[in-house]
């Protein structure tokens, strides 16, 4: 088991573009037992390798009562969305301790290899849909805060140096 130290916000590296993985090899399978630990372990539904310094398409999430069914994305590319959208209330293991209202669309379909290098669909709706468009952002250097006024997101930069630097001393 290994666990990655996860970027806080604002990290300019959160904003790094992810490039697509070449093969799903060893490497790739090691970094996504990590990555699931590291995930399970921070209580997060979901995370994405920019989060964790790693600047390829891949992310994992676990949306199930249980967490038992973590669900792998390589390569991901959303194929569909849907007309409608809601506001939904999202927080990030990289903005610790904020939550606030994102407009997200109600449901994706997105194509993605598994670990077993097979392209699959996978069609999303609720939380699962909302994580998705999530991490998809993560992939594209885009954290959920680019979404709130330019206000709040100030306040937040302000908030999380402040805590930053009290947590180094
Ligand atoms: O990407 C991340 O930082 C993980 C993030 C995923 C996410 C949560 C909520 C909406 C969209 C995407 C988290 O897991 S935040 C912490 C969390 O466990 C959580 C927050 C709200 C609802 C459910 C879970
Ligand atoms: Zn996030």
């Amino acid at each position: 088991m290994a666990l990655l130290p996860i970027l806080c916000y604002p990290d300019p590296r959160l904003h790094t573009v992810a490039k697509p993985v070449a093969a799903v090899d060893d490497r790739i399978r090691t970094l996504v037992a990590d990555m699931l630990d590291t995930m399970y372990d921070a209580k997060g539904i979901g995370l994405a390798a920019t989060q964790i310094d790693v600047h390829e398409r891949v992310i994992v999430i676990d949306v199930s009562e249980e967490r038992d069914d973590p669900i792998v994305l390589i390569n991901p590319e959303l194929v569909w969305t849907s007309p409608g959208t809601h506001l939904n209330e999202e927080g990030c293991l990289s903005v610790p301790g904020i939550y606030d209202g994102v407009e997200r669309f109600d449901a994706v379909h997105v194509r993605a290899m598994d670990l077993a290098g097979q392209v699959r669909t996978i069609e999303a709706e609720e939380l699962l849909a909302v994580c998705i468009q999530h991490e998809m952002d993560h992939l594209m250097g885009k954290v959920f805060v680019e979404y709130l006024s330019p206000l709040k997101r100030n306040r937040i930069k302000t908030k999380l140096r402040k805590a930053q630097r009290e947590d180094a001393r």
